[in-house]
């Protein structure tokens, strides 16, 4: 394991989703800080929110690679950049070093390209903190596919074997119950994986939140722990990062 801390921002956090191609700039300014106080090499990655999302269902792209409208896979990267330089700045704002990535500068298709994956780390190790997202790439010909920010959390974990791996979403983690919000505190990976997990949280666990504990049961089977926090609580991610937290759910690796 590598001392670093690899963070995914969730598009719940860092954009209003029901507000179209609204950052939530309080909420970013709040992690930028948070992040800034911390000494330990990091990666970031963010996902669409009310950006990203927004054009990508307008064009109607998926994950699955297809020839889909040339103007949306503009459209849909271009709304990235716009929301990942609202990001960027918010950190050089707070005095972090972040430098922005774009998927294809260390994938192909949805594959990790390792030496490109392992300059990152170099990178945050010599304290500039690569700040990548979820975005639309080309897989062949004329096809392309959205590539999520959570998938490139798996795809950076199992190059880079962080010692931290963080989802910050909006919500304080997963909920043995929705109306006692009552949390569960940690969860082992057993050999029966997400089966275990849906006895666990019933059907309390939908869409968004779903797809990111897929991903983090995903990761701990490489023998990590995943941390589910509340972004909007920028500290719990400092909390996370050091080792201290409070609040939230953690997944234990399976070793
Ligand atoms: O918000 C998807 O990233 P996610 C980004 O992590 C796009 O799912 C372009 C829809």
């Amino acid at each position: 394991m590598q001392n670093l801390a690899l963070i995914k921002l969730g598009g719940s956090v860092i954009t209003f989703k029901d507000q179209v191609l609204k950052a939530n700039t309080e909420a970013i300014d709040g992690i930028s800080k948070a992040l800034a106080g911390l000494d330990v090499p990091i990666i970031v990655v963010h996902g669409g929110g009310s950006f990203g999302h927004y054009w990508s269902v307008k064009y109607d792209m998926h994950t699955k690679p297809d020839a889909y409208d040339p103007h949306g896979v503009s459209v849909v990267h271009e709304s990235m950049i716009t929301l990942n330089q609202i990001i960027v700045n918010s950190m050089i704002k707070s005095g972090m070093n972040p430098y922005s990535i774009a998927p294809p500068a260390f994938t192909t298709g949805h594959k990790a390209i390792p030496s490109k994956v392992k300059q990152l780390y170099v990178m945050a190790k010599s304290k500039v903190t690569p700040v990548t997202f979820g975005d639309v790439v080309h897989v062949e010909g004329s096809k392309y596919s959205i590539l999520s920010g959570d998938a490139l959390m798996s795809i950076l974990a199992r190059v880079l074997r962080p010692s931290k791996v963080v989802f910050a979403t909006n919500v304080d983690g997963i909920y043995k119950d929705m109306e006692t919000k009552e949390l569960v505190g940690e969860l082992k990976l057993s050999k029966a994986g997400l089966v275990e997990f849906s006895k666990v949280a019933g059907a309390d666990v939908t869409g968004g939140m779903q797809r990111k504990v897929k991903e983090a049961f995903k990761i701990a089977s490489l023998g990590l722990d995943v941390m589910l926090v509340n972004g909007l609580k920028p500290d719990r991610i400092s909390q996370a990062v050091t080792g201290k937290l409070e609040m939230g759910t953690i997944v234990k690796g399976r070793r």
